[in-house]
């Protein structure tokens, strides 16, 4: 393996599109900071960058939906974010912002070097646009069916329930995300990235170079690559974001999946004059921290716009999890089904490393996993408190009692002593190694073992019962105590920063180095601690049952949302002019040509009649033969495809917009007038 001389480490730019929640700390800002703060305390020379992804149609939309400024929703959500991840302890070394000028200006001579490089492919072709809004409709602007997996809510950049890249054009059922119409297509001119030139470079430096990358992004690569690539566009019609800098390129932008991974290259520059160093040495180890649904922006476009610039590194590895699911269901910003940093912050001050440890011991790193409020009580109250918290709270009450704070000498150490300081030795070495192979949940584990053996050091020894018969060895009992404390305030760091600093406080200790882990001398005989404070409390049921109330009000406010409102009211007069009747479906064909309707033979006991119905996409004709309906007989008939359709099946919508019948009991006879 190669020795690197320093660290580059990246974090997804979140969209400033709304807060964020903990699916995105599960999966990306929690291990990072994780990483980072390791690599600091071994002494790395490390550098790690994040920001407000601020362009693209996600802030647009937003501004649209909100009715303001696409700068005033940047605005507003950049500075949640920033606070909820510093108060959080996400240690960035800065969290840039892509509407900065550095920025664009960064963006845009990249851009400009490539264009003069040739590297370009310049073309005009048909792109779909909304005749209502006048507009061209680029990424979100546009959905569809994807045509790789069948998700019906594709975007017209990317799908993500399979994270194929897509272009609108490649969507079954494209339809305007502003309008709701069918767009039509129109001419415009657009760049594109070369990735199909780029495909051996690809293969080599992916399949060939980084086979140990972890299974869920290498397979996504290969499955692309194998695939075959295809040139894709980079920028778009657009007003808002970073212009083109070409002449005759008015009203158009960089598209914001060119822009924003150039906002890791500008939030550096930002940071230090030194950035080239960290940017364009082979020396520096570059890794970009993401979610799932970003791996193929971040490890086949943006390598190909680096490599094609041809000053820059590569990253050597791309650590992408999966997602967070909350409660057995996706989390979903359109239905408030989240956990959000900065109200989790506001009902549970001072328990930030709670949050940090139940998202890492629970991290989507194989696949996507689960959160539930009961877990994280259970990790707090279990784990935390009856575990780390107990054995922490005993040693320091006991040096208290028994040495008014003063760090008793120790005597010969038992073989039992030995063999806990080798054992913290190997804790400590096994929680770098999977650390450094982003194992975050093995590492938490490992770290938590440490605490695990401090309890069961004291319980096992109980000082408590042999203070007075053989005080010597419980001044050797608690001077290992303390030896263990001091170990775990440096490993759990990483982890739980907030408690460290607590801890060092209790063991009135400034700071360790990581280097001296394992070690039977950390703190010395005749060192004085501070009284006792507890690190973590008990979190009790009903602050969990608010939790609980409140998705469950979430949920509650969304189904109402999709009731719709009562119409007018009517007489009973005008109520009796509707003529509604039982009857069986006899038969039942597809109307050819067309995508929804059916033609159906009803028996409506007065006769037999022909009736067109929409519910072709929801239905199979021959599931619904022998269903007993109601009907409405005296409706006017109309033609629908040339077909006369006399009469009206009564469905009802369900809230996915799905028809479903409205069915009469079965042996009711055909024609009963209902009322
Ligand atoms: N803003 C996507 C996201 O939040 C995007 C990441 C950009 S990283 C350069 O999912
Ligand atoms: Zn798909």
């Amino acid at each position: 393996m190669k020795n690197f001389k320093r660290y580059m480490v990246t974090s997804a730019l979140p969209y400033t599109n709304g807060p964020v929640h903990i699916g995105h700390l599960a999966g990306v800002y929690i291990p990072s900071d994780i990483y980072v703060r390791y690599l600091r305390l071994k002494g790395k020379d490390v550098l790690w960058v994040c920001g407000s992804d601020e362009h693209g149609v996600p802030i647009t939309l937003k501004a649209k939906k909100e009715g303001i400024s696409p700068q005033d929703v940047v605005d507003k959500y950049h500075k949640i974010i920033k606070k909820s991840f510093s108060e959080l302890g996400i240690s960035f070394d800065i969290y840039h912002r892509t509407s900065d000028k550095l920025h664009h200006k960064t963006a845009s001579d990249f851009f400009e070097k490539l264009y003069k490089d040739g590297k370009f492919i310049e073309k005009t072709t048909e792109q779909y646009f909304d005749t209502e809004a006048n507009q061209f409709l680029a990424d979100r602007y546009i959905t569809g069916t994807c045509p790789h997996c069948g998700n019906g809510e594709a975007y017209g950049d990317q799908c993500e329930n399979c994270g194929t890249a897509l272009s609108a054009l490649e969507l079954i059922n494209p339809k305007s995300t502003i309008s709701g119409s069918k767009p039509v297509k129109k001419e415009t001119k657009h760049w594109y990235l070369a990735l199909d030139k780029n495909e051996a470079f690809l293969k080599e430096w992916i399949l060939e170079g980084h086979k140990e990358w972890k299974s869920n992004v290498y397979g996504q690569c290969k499955s692309w690559i194998d695939k075959g690539l295809l040139p894709r566009a980079v920028s778009r019609d657009l007003g808002w974001g970073v212009p083109v800098p070409v002449e005759g390129a008015e009203g158009k932008v960089l598209y914001v999946w060119f822009d924003a991974p150039i906002g890791y290259i500008s939030a550096t520059k930002a940071l230090t004059p030194d950035w080239e160093k960290y940017w364009k040495d082979e020396n520096t180890k570059l890794v970009h921290f993401i979610g799932k649904d970003n791996i193929v922006f971040h490890c086949i476009i943006f390598p190909t716009m680096l490599k094609e610039e041809g000053s820059y590194i590569l990253p050597e590895n791309v650590p992408a999890n999966a997602f967070l699911n909350l409660e057995g269901a996706k989390i979903s910003t359109s239905k408030n089904h989240a956990v959000w940093l900065h109200e989790y912050l506001e009902d549970f001050e001072d328990a930030q490393d709670v949050l940090r440890y139940t998202l890492t011991a629970n991290a989507p790193e194989t696949k996507d996993n689960n959160f539930t409020w009961k877990d994280f009580q259970d990790r707090n109250n279990n784990e935390l408190v009856a575990i780390f918290g107990n054995f922490i709270n005993r040693t320091a009450v006991l040096i208290q009692k028994y040495y008014e704070g003063k760090i008793p000498e120790a005597g010969e150490f038992t073989q039992e002593d030995k063999i806990v300081f080798e054992k913290i030795s190997t804790y400590a070495e096994n929680i770098g190694k999977s650390i450094e192979n982003y194992r975050f949940r093995e590492a938490l584990a490992s770290m938590m073992n440490i605490a695990r053996l401090g309890n069961k050091y004291l319980a096992d020894n109980e000082p408590w019962k042999i203070v007075k018969t053989n005080p010597e060895r419980v001044k050797t009992i608690m001077y290992v105590s303390t030896q263990i404390a001091a170990n775990l305030s440096i490993i759990c760091e990483p982890f739980l920063p907030f408690t460290a600093q607590k801890l060092r406080k209790i063991l009135n200790i400034e700071k360790f180095d990581i280097n001296m882990t394992g070690n039977d001398n950390l703190i010395s005989s005749s060192h004085i601690i501070n009284k006792s404070t507890l690190l973590f409390r008990k979190i009790e049921d009903k602050e969990i049952e608010f939790q609980m109330e409140k998705l469950e009000k979430a949920k509650k406010k969304n189904e109402m949302k999709i009731v719709e409102p009562v119409k007018n009211n009517i007489s009973f007069d005008d109520f009796q002019k509707t003529d509604i009747r039982t009857a069986t479906i006899l038969e039942a064909v597809k109307v050819k040509k067309t995508k929804k309707l059916l033609q159906l033979k009803v028996d409506t006991g007065i006769d037999i009649r022909t009736i067109v119905s929409g519910i072709s996409e929801f239905y199979k004709p021959e599931e619904i033969i022998g269903k007993k309906v109601l009907i409405v007989i005296n409706i006017e008939p109309v033609k629908l495809r040339g077909i006369m359709s006399e009469g009206m099946i009564l469905m009802a919508k369900n809230p996915e917009g799905k028809l479903l019948f409205v069915q009469a009991e079965k042996d009711t006879e055909n024609g009963s007038q209902v009322m």
